[in-house]
């Protein structure tokens, strides 16, 4: 095995080089390796400094987080930092790639920091669960000040290298950056002296406005331990020695490591990646195909936000709209959002220029003859997005992918409609397309594997979390939601009322209760899709009526002043009548209304998710259960440090959930429990066993 540790001697400098891919995580052994070459390099007498650097794309990214379940190792890098940081030499670390987490810690502990351009340093840990154990929580401080310390801390933010240099975290930033590196560690050698960070005073602080800060985190945290864990270590830093907030951080951090929330926030880590791949069954890694020039279809809410990202990732776009006045509202929403972030100092007018000028606006889709994707976002109608994908099949090149944003529409129908059907799919966004994350890739039953690896490739270039669902209605997330949400318009009638509701799925750690949801997004659409399935809803399904009588008195949520709440003060507010509706349901079928608590709410929601969950794994739909966690994750508001509702559902236990649904299946045929859960069961397998 080829060593993961080097030492190159460069005179009497030396070159500390790590080496271990993909992206030199900090593992047990190679701890103990780079503890040697660093007190080798220290007992050497002909070298006097040493240059801390790494092979591959990237300085270390931080621990090995596939150890965490493991005992610690006998070396840590608390171990390492204190052995550099108290060298009898200077250390200069050469940063390139992502310097995070421990490996910016060991940063930290050299006397400077050297920085390529492309570079950036982060304290990530709180996005795991897990926060810093060696020292960044005392050291960052000492060199950023407390303030600028807290936020990168709690939102684990990498950080460019301009910005680090502002900051005061790098002295240097290099192209030419190991010889940079030994020409600042001779330098320092030198000069006989050089800054130990540790020994340096953290910057007086406005108390009140660092407390206040902490609260702000706190609040926004929603449950999750971890960035108010390390906001706090940063306190400490203020209030003790450096070997004691030390000391304090390990402990706490030790703490977290082990706890469920770190568990479950490294299963969203590995999940996310799991989902970005092919399933296993797939050819052996298909190629991908090129994509430069994007044509979107329809410039409405959806059109124009996806138009948004394909743009910041730098495609040139095409858009077609059907009239003038169509393309100019288009237009004006799109130009609405760049002058936004020039307005917040996101994007530099130069750059907002730059992107539009990729972007043309036709009304004619022979304009879309070179492309190589189009994306059909129009309203949700099967015949007119038929007449699209008809339309286009003749101007397109055979090897044009064709993708529909339909959120639940059969995709094979829109295959059927064109020459070289294997390439179409369907790129279901969530709006605002161009700020959700999720991505939902649905594969048709022709889709070819080539396809789809191309649309993972997109999806990463659009920095969003793809996974990839088969053809139903509702594809995965809206198929749960539908479950879910249904579930608590039954717990209306049994007894609670939306408000709640809302703060029962608040207080567990969703985004928004459904009900609040439900009234940003528009009463209006879940009514039109009501009633377009009344004549196809199964009779003996359970049907509440209260979201028709809200539309039938105009309430269509926030755009009309009023839905589920009142919002005509500016705030959600109880609305009487709103309950008065409630109790009118409850009284129509016969139910005398009882206490629902909000454990019983909770455990609801999460049987119906899991339940329904399990049907899409066993048709084939959903191709792992983490990519289920994934989708509610990313797309719903499902609480991440909760690990989503199939990684909690092990966690509770399968039997109980099981439980739950059996007394959910006089809900109607929707709730029958799934013969995936009884196996599983019966089995006393988990749903982390299915995770291929
Ligand atoms: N440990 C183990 N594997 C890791 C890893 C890590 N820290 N980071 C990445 N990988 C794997 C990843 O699973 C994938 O493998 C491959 O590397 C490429 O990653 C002591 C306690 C570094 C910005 O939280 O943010 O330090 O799936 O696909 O988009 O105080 O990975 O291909 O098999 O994501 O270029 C703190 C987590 C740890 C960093 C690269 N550090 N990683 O992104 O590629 S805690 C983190 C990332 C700690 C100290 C504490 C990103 C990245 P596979 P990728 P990428």
């Amino acid at each position: 095995m080829q060593a993961m540790v080097k030492i190159e001697r460069h005179g009497d400098l030396a070159v500390i080089e790590v080496d271990n891919p993909p992206v030199n995580a900090l593992s047990n052994a190679l701890r103990q390796d780079l503890l040697a070459a660093v007190k080798a390099v220290i007992a050497d007498g002909h070298l006097r400094g040493a240059v801390l650097a790494c092979a591959g794309r990237s300085f270390i990214a931080g621990a090995d987080i596939r150890e965490f379940d493991q005992p610690p190792g006998a070396v840590i890098t608390l171990d390492i930092c204190a052995a550099i940081e108290g060298a009898s030499k200077p250390f200069v670390a050469a940063l390139h790639g992502t310097a995070l987490g421990g490996g910016f810690e060991l940063a930290l502990a050299c006397h400077a920091r050297i920085m390529a351009p492309d570079g950036r340093v982060g304290l990530p840990e709180s996005r795991i669960g897990m926060m810093p154990g060696a020292g960044g929580t005392q050291r960052l401080p000492r060199l950023v000040g407390a303030m600028a310390a807290l936020e990168m801390v709690s939102s684990g933010r990498h950080v460019a290298a301009a910005e680090a240099l502002k900051l005061g975290v790098l002295d240097e930033i290099a192209t030419d950056l190991r010889k940079a590196a030994l020409v600042r560690a001779g330098a320092l050698a030198d000069a006989g002296h050089w800054p130990v960070t540790s020994a340096r005073d953290v910057a007086p602080v406005d108390r009140a406005a660092f407390d206040a800060a902490l609260g702000v985190i706190r609040k926004r945290a929603r449950g999750a331990i971890a960035p108010v864990a390390a906001g706090e270590a940063i306190g400490w830093a203020l209030d003790l020695p450096f070997a004691e907030g030390v000391a304090r951080e390990r402990a706490r951090a030790v703490e977290l490591r082990g706890s469920p929330q770190c568990r479950a926030l490294r299963h969203i880590f590995h999940a996310d990646r799991r989902a970005a791949r092919l399933p296993a069954s797939s050819a052996q890694a298909p190629g991908v195909w090129p994509i430069k020039q994007v044509g979107v279809i329809g410039g409405g809410t959806m059109g124009s936000g996806i138009t948004i990202a394909l743009l910041e990732a730098g495609y040139k776009v095409t858009m077609v709209e059907t009239d003038l006045n169509r393309a100019a509202a288009a237009e004006a929403r799109i130009r609405a959002v760049h002058a936004r972030h020039i307005g917040t100092g996101r994007l530099a007018p130069t750059e907002v220029e730059e992107r539009l000028r990729r972007l043309t606006y036709s009304y004619r889709m022979e304009r879309l003859a070179d492309a190589d994707l189009v994306i059909e976002a129009i309203i949700e109608e099967m015949p007119a997005k038929q007449a699209v994908f008809r339309a286009l099949s003749p101007i397109v090149r055979r090897d044009c992918i064709l993708a529909s944003n339909t959120s639940r529409l059969d995709i094979n129908q829109l295959a059927d409609q064109v020459d070289a059907p294997e390439r179409v799919l369907g790129l279901h966004f969530f709006s605002p397309a161009h700020v959700m994350r999720l991505l939902e890739i649905v594969r048709a039953d022709r889709t070819s594997a080539e396809v789809l690896s191309t649309a993972l490739s997109v999806a990463a270039r659009l920095r969003k979390q793809p996974i990839i669902a088969g053809v139903c209605d509702g594809f995965i997330g809206n198929r749960i939601l539908g479950r879910w949400w249904a579930q608590c318009d039954f717990m209306l009638e049994d007894g609670a009322f939306p408000e709640a509701i809302d703060q029962a799925l608040e207080a567990y750690g969703f985004a928004m209760g459904p009900y609040a949801v439900a009234d940003l997004a528009g009463l209006d659409i879940a009514w039109a899709g009501r009633k377009a399935n009344a004549a196809t809803r199964n009779p003996n399904a359970r049907d509440v009526k209260i979201v028709d009588w809200l539309c039938e008195q105009g309430r269509f949520g926030q755009k009309t002043g009023k839905g589920w709440y009142d919002h005509t003060g500016g705030k959600r507010a109880v609305d009487p009548l709103v309950h008065g509706l409630v109790e009118r349901a409850s009284a129509e079928r016969g139910t005398v209304r009882r206490q629902i608590a909000p454990e019983e709410t909770v455990a609801r929601v999460l049987a119906a998710m899991v339940n329904e969950g399990c049907k899409l794994l066993a048709e084939g739909i959903a191709v792992r259960p983490s990519d289920i966690d994934v989708a509610l994750v990313h797309g719903y508001g499902y609480p991440a440090w909760r690990g989503g509702p199939m990684h909690e559902a092990d966690g509770i236990g399968l039997d109980k959930i099981l439980a739950t649904v059996k007394i959910m299946q006089q809900d109607g045929p929707d709730f029958l429990p799934a013969a995936l859960l009884e196996d599983l069961v019966a089995t006393g397998r988990s749903l982390a066993s299915l995770n291929t």
